[in-house]
């Protein structure tokens, strides 16, 4: 038995230290790092089952070339060699008679360590000149609005959190998608503190907490501002505090006069008690902090709303104290030199850019087309909205589709060429997280399975086969790993590669009140309420209620719910989603509905119905539950396609417009109707 330490990998915010567990040179067991100072020795139950996706049957061990149809699963090994001389002939002559902006990369954050992410990929691809991809699928609006207040996308550190009084878990599953939160914040439930959820959906997090507020989709900002109101009427603010950090406040007190409690019970679902408690309660705790989630972003009007309740602990002050104020993301604290990573001087002019949740209409509609597509670190057939496009697209006969996975995944099935890559485990690599503040390094912990390769190592040699002589391109990850770390910024002063290396993980110098004494990024250099900004993205000045497009305020008998698919508690995204225990335990994709609602339409329990709009038609079984309010329903999860009765995924409802800002995805802004199947 052997001990070695590694990080995960995952989309996740906890970015977890593992520690792993080796007999005969196999990984054995995964847990948690007892020392590092978030992970406390704590995992998910995905991450528990990593020896299945290490060494499951579902592995990509070799390059393979499709045989049969599109489609059709028929592939045949072959080697490196000829898989990476067919890329380079076939993009070559792409690139000589269309140009290159015929090829298009795609990918996400399938892996979150820094060189394997977006490194040697954006070096190559802007030095190839390729059809740029905007990666705006999971935050960008929510990113947008926070920075809107605040002018850069950090709050405090989580660890400092458990000294809250109140913790308020906004439009965030955290039980379930961002455990360590949950575990801080019931340290400080049992010092104490009240723990409050505002959410579409009594979710676990929501069971857990101490008070729920079930709310209507896309009413957030109605509900901050409705919120601000009442503080404002009672004065529970911070006056002097205001006086130095704020700016716009006076416009914005007035834009408030708009959302008296009355009518913010009307557009949120609530009632005007609840809302006078909800206010009462934030302004006389503290300190108290508001976790800012993901969920409530993905709608037409996310970055708004995020912008308007970020304003929240700016009214009542609540930065000035150690654990208060918000946390949305802390990726503005990594301060790693991007530049020297991702070399975006090597782009000469400036290609086209599409925005990946677009993939179907891309694929299906643009012209000049795109003729040669090349994924990773993504499974864009089951995560990305419109999903019958995206199909549609894969099946294009003319398209050659280059999959670097580690998974049979369904975009993988759709590909010409299959390259299998390494786990986190075969390669090294840097790993920031985007919600706690610690730096972190892992080697490799076992060689890598199979023929697989590195995305590092991939993008290296296709470098080398295009003639690409920039000496960048020879890089290693650990030159890379060093040009990321040399940076001016004070956050990251004396951490080096050696030191990561001989400590594994290092936090960041990070201010206990890091907006206490108000500096900050925006145009202003304060907080702002009222924001030129905004309206040159164009947004209202100040924070407003906008309906959505797709939305309660927006449905019709025809189509009467809003659908909500969030993640669900055993995949991460579509990943794990393979693992026969994980798949197990999570059951059949399932739909919530309010027994009212179900029994108008005659659903019962554990019925088939059949959830569907303009853009397709999910099969899905029936939960009748007030978990969600009428004309709500939440389906859980990104399952792979084998998992629904006919094939197509709860992505086939969702659509691909774009939010309000940020280019952002709008998964949750989507009309549906309901039958029993
Ligand atoms: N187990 C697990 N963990 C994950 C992931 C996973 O797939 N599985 N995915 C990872 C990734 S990539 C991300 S981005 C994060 C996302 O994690 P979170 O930040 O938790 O975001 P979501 O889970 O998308 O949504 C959170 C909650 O917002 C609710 N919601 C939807 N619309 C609204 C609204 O209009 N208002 C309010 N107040 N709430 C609303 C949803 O019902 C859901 O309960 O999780 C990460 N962690
Ligand atoms: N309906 C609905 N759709 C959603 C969401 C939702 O809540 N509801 N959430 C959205 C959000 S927030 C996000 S972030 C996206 C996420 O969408 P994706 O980024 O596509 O996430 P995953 O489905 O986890 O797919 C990541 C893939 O990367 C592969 N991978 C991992 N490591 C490596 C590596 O080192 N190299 C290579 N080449 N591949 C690797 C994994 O095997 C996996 O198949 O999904 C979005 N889609
Ligand atoms: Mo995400």
């Amino acid at each position: 038995m052997e001990i070695r330490y590694s990080v995960c990998p995952h989309d996740c915010p906890d970015a977890c230290a593992w520690k792993v567990e080796l007999e005969a040179g196999k990984v054995v067991r995964v847990s948690g790092d007892e020392a590092h100072p978030v992970t406390q020795g704590i995992i998910c139950a995905k991450a528990r089952y990593y020896p299945e996706r290490i060494y499951g049957p579902r592995r990509v061990l070799y390059p393979m070339r499709r045989t049969g149809p599109k489609g059709s699963g028929k592939f045949e090994r072959i080697g490196w060699d000829e898989a990476l001389s067919e890329i380079q002939a076939r993009w070559q002559k792409l690139i000589e008679t269309y140009g290159p902006e015929a090829i298009l990369p795609y990918s996400y954050a399938g892996t979150e360590g820094v060189i394997n992410k977006a490194g040697m990929d954006r070096r190559f691809f802007h030095r190839l000149g390729a059809t740029q991809l905007e990666r705006t699928i999971c935050s960008a609006a929510g990113s947008l609005g926070y920075k809107l207040a605040y002018g850069e996308l950090r709050g405090f550190d989580p660890l400092d959190g458990v000294e809250a009084k109140l913790i308020i878990f906004w439009g965030i599953n955290a039980l379930e998608t961002n455990l360590h939160q949950a575990l801080l914040a019931d340290k400080a439930r049992k010092k104490g503190a009240k723990i409050i959820v505002i959410d579409v959906h009594r979710n676990k997090t929501a069971r857990w907490a101490d008070d729920f507020y079930l709310i209507l989709p896309g009413s957030d900002g109605a509900l901050a501002l409705g919120i601000a109101y009442i503080l404002l009427r009672e004065q529970w603010i911070d006056r002097d505090w205001l006086e130095r950090n704020v700016v716009g406040l006076q416009a914005f007190v007035a834009e408030t006069k708009n959302y008296p409690p009355e009518k913010v019970a009307r557009l949120t679902g609530l009632t005007i008690e609840q809302i006078e408690a909800l206010a009462r309660v934030y302004a006389l705790s503290k300190p108290s902090f508001i976790r800012i989630g993901n969920g409530l972003q993905h709608h037409d009007n996310g970055g708004m709303n995020t912008w308007a309740i970020s304003l929240l602990p700016a009214l009542t002050g609540a930065w000035r104290e150690v654990g208060g104020g918000a946390l949305k993301f802390n990726s503005g604290y990594f301060p790693l030199n991007r530049d020297a990573l991702e070399r975006p001087d090597l782009l000469q002019g400036s290609p086209r850019q599409v925005n990946m949740i677009q993939l179907g209409r891309t694929l299906t509609e643009l012209t000049p087309p795109v003729r040669s597509l090349y994924v990773y670190n993504s499974n864009p057939a089951a995560v990305a909205p419109e999903q019958q496009l995206v199909l549609q697209g894969l099946q294009r006969e003319d398209l050659f589709t280059v999959v670097h996975e580690q998974v049979w995944t369904d975009t993988a099935r759709w590909a010409d060429l299959v390259l299998p890559t390494t786990t986190s485990l075969e390669h090294a690599d840097l790993y920031v997280s985007y919600w706690h503040t610690i730096l972190q390094w892992a080697e490799p912990v076992i060689p890598p399975l199979g023929e697989s390769r590195s995305n590092i190592r991939v993008f290296r040699e296709l470098a080398k086969r295009m003639g690409f002589s920039d000496p960048c391109f020879q890089d290693t990850t650990e030159d890379m790993a060093r040009q990321a770390l040399a940076t001016p910024y004070w956050q990251a002063q004396g951490i080096t590669l050696e030191r990561l290396r001989e400590e594994r993980f290092i936090p960041l110098q990070v201010a206990k009140r890091p907006f206490a004494v108000g500096k900050f990024a925006t145009p202003s250099g304060k907080i702002e309420f009222k924001s030129e900004r905004a309206t040159q993205l164009g947004l209202t000045a100040l924070p407003s209620h906008r309906p959505l497009q797709e939305g309660p305020e927006t449905s019709s008998p025809e189509l009467p719910f809003t659908l909500i698919s969030p993640p669900n508690h055993f995949f991460l995204n579509s990943t794990f989603a393979d693992i026969p225990a994980l798949t197990t335990k999570a059951g059949v994709p399932t739909v919530e509905i309010h027994p009212e609602d179900a029994a108008r339409l005659g659903i019962v329990q554990g019925d088939r119905v059949r959830v569907a709009n303009s853009r397709g038609q999910v099969c899905l079984r029936a939960v009748v539950d007030e978990s969600v309010l009428p004309g709500v329903l939440v389906a859980p999860g990104v399952w792979w396609s084998e998992f629904y009765d006919e094939g197509l995924g709860i992505n086939a409802l969702t659509s691909a417009r774009i939010g309000d800002i940020g280019q952002g995805a709008v998964f949750f802004s989507n009309l549906v109707t309901v039958s029993k199947a």
